[in-house]
């Protein structure tokens, strides 16, 4: 049985935006009263963006909040089932039962709201008592609006008093966010609207899937190609996205850094670059010459195995051409030279002037649905909102002002996301709060995060599905579905737009906002967390980001309402600034002098190579059908049926040495685990690569054998490379289960 949504106000035309990536295309529900849900999904014929257009999962966006396994009122952790697992019987994969009705029912009693956040507070408050206030830890999303995302980095540093709050960002944009930073001294994903795509002449695509992760960008890319773009893709497989590129550059993963320094050899080398732009808007010319002297195309092509021709022509034809764009995304910057990579492309742009000029420009394509926003408001652990430093002592000011506190009461920076999970097997953290995340799924060397979501004291866990780390929780506190709340969004343009309520929140659920507030009354820190509704939240938002890099002080609802969208930097005071669309205009940066820097990368290798005992390299990304960890298109039928579980990608020659065939199951075994997976066997991937997509749990969960290594500045881990054995795997010996660990288990070592 689904859940029947109740309309705010019934309409034949309810506006909202899917929930899933960072185009945020909008979406229209009309009254379809003979349909089986009651409305029907369309795309809107009037916003820009992706107008009258979305993909596969934005058509089936309805379903999962309907879903029969929607959580609809507090859940805690039942006694039977603490007694049950205390008692011996809780050994196996407590992840994967997660999602049957059964053990729902005995893993949990349902409880009213005053009884959860009474519950709950009075355990936060005896833990901080004990050791402290940072033992209690927050860990966002970046699926949240931009209210909520503000509120949480707020509520953990005034109403926790932690330092210790991050977010699933930290696995997404980190590494391009500081390389942004570095070079152009500000981070906004895409610093041109989509609009400008199709003016480009030369398109590079690095790690970067765009046919199956921003689906709807794609024609963009095809109105820059009929008028006679090239595109190059760069990318261990041929994607769907290489099927419209002149060129694939088939890479090995971890190489981007030395490939692009061959790109730039060639184009210093030949003089190719554009001499007054780097005069004029650039720093570090010199020390990044010599950084490239060493690698030039030939001794490239034998390291990465991509022809010297290729290499030469590709360098040649960006540099040559009117305008040039690139864009990067996780391919290249999940990994422990993220940053660096990231820079090579960015020195690429540069060196060539090809930004702050329309048709031209670096780009990072952000994830997530809020991607953008969530990394702006101060949900990062070192953070304060409006993109600021926690440790400017002049953010601090501004923003305690904004609060009504003494800038001293203000906690200092904490860790990053995965190394919250770190504290936590430390003994430093006793209790997170987990908002919109799903980390036992998605994070590195997952294993060891289940072992500290077991070792917790209170885990609280805010989702609309008891998802795979719910499991690990004493309490399971209903979200609320992107169509049952108000707020703000900022897509991978810095688009800063409305998304209204369409629908009442589903069952006992209550909106991610007013837990927060609520919870922050209880903790004693009212007064601080009163508000009178969402519009008074983004007010605040918007004063305490005024004077920031991402200001979006000159915003309100009224403004946005209004229009379809408005870009940040956006600042107040009043309603006169038009938003900007477009950075860097004239070649200038936002840095001290108003230049960009070109930076010096000596190409380094991955945390883990191919060795003799682990042979190849896995590579990890997603399908066009699921979403991240899965926890809503899993639950979509339509979806999972497409794609019911992972399948492992490699070339033929590896299957033959392997006496692998299409469908057959292949053990992969990494320095942190084993699993086996069906095989798909195909030409499209580099002959030492294998990709597993990473949208599933349990044994499925290819994060069980990914490496943790973190950037040293970034703190990104490396999701994008790590070393495997391979092999046929026999069906008759099961893979060992995901090492966990029932918290009764961990409590009782
Ligand atoms: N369908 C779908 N769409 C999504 C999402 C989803 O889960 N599903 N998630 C959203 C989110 S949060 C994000 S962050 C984005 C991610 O969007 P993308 O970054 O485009 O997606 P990925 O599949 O992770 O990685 C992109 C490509 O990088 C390649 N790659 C792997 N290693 C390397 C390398 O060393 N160098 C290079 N050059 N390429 C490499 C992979 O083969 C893959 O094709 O997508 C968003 N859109
Ligand atoms: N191996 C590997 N691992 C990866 C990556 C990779 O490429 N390879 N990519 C990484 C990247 S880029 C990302 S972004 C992360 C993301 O990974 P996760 O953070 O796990 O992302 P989601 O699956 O979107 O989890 C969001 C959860 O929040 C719930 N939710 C959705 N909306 C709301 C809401 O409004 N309120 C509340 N309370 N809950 C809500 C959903 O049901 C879901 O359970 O995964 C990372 N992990
Ligand atoms: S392209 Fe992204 S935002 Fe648009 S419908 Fe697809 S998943 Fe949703
Ligand atoms: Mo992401």
């Amino acid at each position: 049985m689904t859940h029947t949504p109740t309309a705010v106000r019934p309409d034949d035309r309810m506006r909202s935006h899917c929930p899933f990536c960072s185009m945020q295309c909008s979406l229209d529900l009309h009254l379809a009263p003979g349909s089986s849900l009651g409305y029907e999904l369309k795309p809107s014929p009037d916003f820009p963006v992706a107008t009258g257009r979305l993909c596969q999962k934005g058509f089936h966006a309805f379903d999962h909040t309907v879903h029969t396994e929607r959580v609809m009122q507090p859940l805690r952790r039942s006694a039977e089932w603490e007694w049950w697992q205390s008692n011996g019987a809780g050994t196996g994969d407590l992840a994967a039962r997660s999602l049957s009705s059964e053990a729902t029912s005995t893993a949990w009693s349902p409880a009213a709201w005053p009884e959860a956040l009474d519950d709950i507070a009075a355990r936060i408050r005896q833990l901080q008592e004990r050791y402290g206030p940072d033992s209690v830890a927050v860990f966002g999303g970046g699926s949240l609006t931009n209210e909520v995302c503000y509120l949480l980095g707020k509520f953990a540093r005034v109403a926790l008093r932690s330092r210790y709050v991050d977010y699933n960002g930290r696995y997404c944009m980190s590494s391009a966010a500081a390389a942004q930073q570095l070079a152009f001294g500000i981070d906004r994903g895409l610093p041109f609207p989509l609009e400008d795509i199709p003016q480009a002449d030369y398109l590079i695509l690095a790690g970067t899937n765009i046919a199956e992760c921003q689906p709807t960008l794609m024609p963009y890319l095809l109105a820059a190609k009929k008028k006679g773009a090239v595109i190059v893709t760069i990318d261990p497989r041929r994607t769907m996205t290489s099927k419209i590129a002149n060129h694939q550059l088939t890479i090995e993963p971890g190489q981007d850094s030395l490939l692009v320094s061959g790109l730039l050899h060639v184009i210093v080398e030949e003089r190719l670059y554009d001499a007054d732009f780097v005069a004029q808007h650039t720093e570090g010319f010199e020390a990044m010459q010599e950084a490239v002297r060493a690698f030039s195309p030939d001794r490239v092509a034998a390291l990465t195995g991509i022809p010297e021709g290729t290499i030469r022509q590709v360098a040649r034809e960006f540099a040559g051409a009117k305008r040039g764009i690139v864009l990067t995304a996780r391919g290249l910057e999940q990994q422990v030279n993220g940053v660096e990579h990231t820079l090579q492309y960015i020195n690429l742009c540069l060196l060539c002037g090809h930004i702050g000029k329309p048709g031209s420009g670096f780009g990072s394509v952000t994830g997530q649905a809020n991607g953008q926003g969530g990394r702006e408001h101060g949900l990062k652990a070192d953070q304060l909102p409006g993109y600021r430093s926690i440790e400017d002592p002049d953010a601090r000011a501004h923003v305690a002002g904004v609060w009504g506190l003494d800038p001293r009461e203000l906690p200092g920076k904490g860790v990053s996301a995965y190394e919250l999970f770190g504290k936590v097997l430390d003994g430093d953290i006793k209790a997170m709060i987990v908002l919109g995340s799903n980390p036992v799924v998605s994070s590195p060397n997952n294993a060891r995060v289940a072992e500290a979501l077991a070792k917790l004291d209170l885990l609280v866990v805010v989702d609309l599905f008891e998802t795979e780390t719910a499991a690990y929780a004493d309490w399971l506190l209903p979200g609320t579905s992107f169509l049952e709340v108000e707020g703000t969004m900022t897509n991978l343009e810095g688009r800063v737009f409305y998304r209204p309520r369409v629908f009442e929140p589903a069952g006992a659920s209550m909106s991610d906002a007013w837990l927060l507030c609520a919870l922050a009354e209880r903790l004693g820190r009212g007064r601080y967390f009163s508000y009178s509704s969402m519009s008074e939240v983004f007010d605040e938002l918007c004063r305490a980001s005024a004077g920031g890099k991402a200001d979006y002080s000159g915003l309100s609802y009224p403004r946005l309402q209004e229009a379809q969208g408005l870009f940040w930097p956006c600042p107040g005071p009043g309603q006169a600034h038009p938003g900007t669309p477009r950075l860097f205009a004239g070649g200038v940066f936002p840095r001290a002098g108003g230049r960009a820097r070109l930076h010096a990368i000596a190409p380094q290798p991955p945390a883990e190579v191919a060795d003799t005992e682990y042979p190849y390299l896995l590579t990890t990304g997603r399908l066009g059908g699921h979403y991240l960890s899965g926890a809503q298109t899993r639950r979509t039928d339509a979806l999972a049926k497409k794609a019911p579980e992972p399948v492992a990608e490699l070339h033929p020659a590896l299957a033959e040495q392997l006496r692998l065939r299409e469908g057959d199951r292949v053990r992969l075994t990494s320095r942190r685990g084993s699993l086996d997976f069906a095989a798909k066997v195909t030409a499209d991937i580099h002959p030492r690569t294998i990709f597993v997509p990473f949208h599933w749990g349990g044994d499925l969960a290819v994060n069980r054998l990914t490496n943790d290594a973190l950037h040293p500045v970034s703190r990104m881990p490396e999701f994008k490379v790590c070393a495997v054995r391979a092999e046929r795997a026999r069906t008759e010996q099961a893979a060992p289960a995901l090492v966990h660990t029932a918290k009764a288990d961990a409590l009782s070592d």
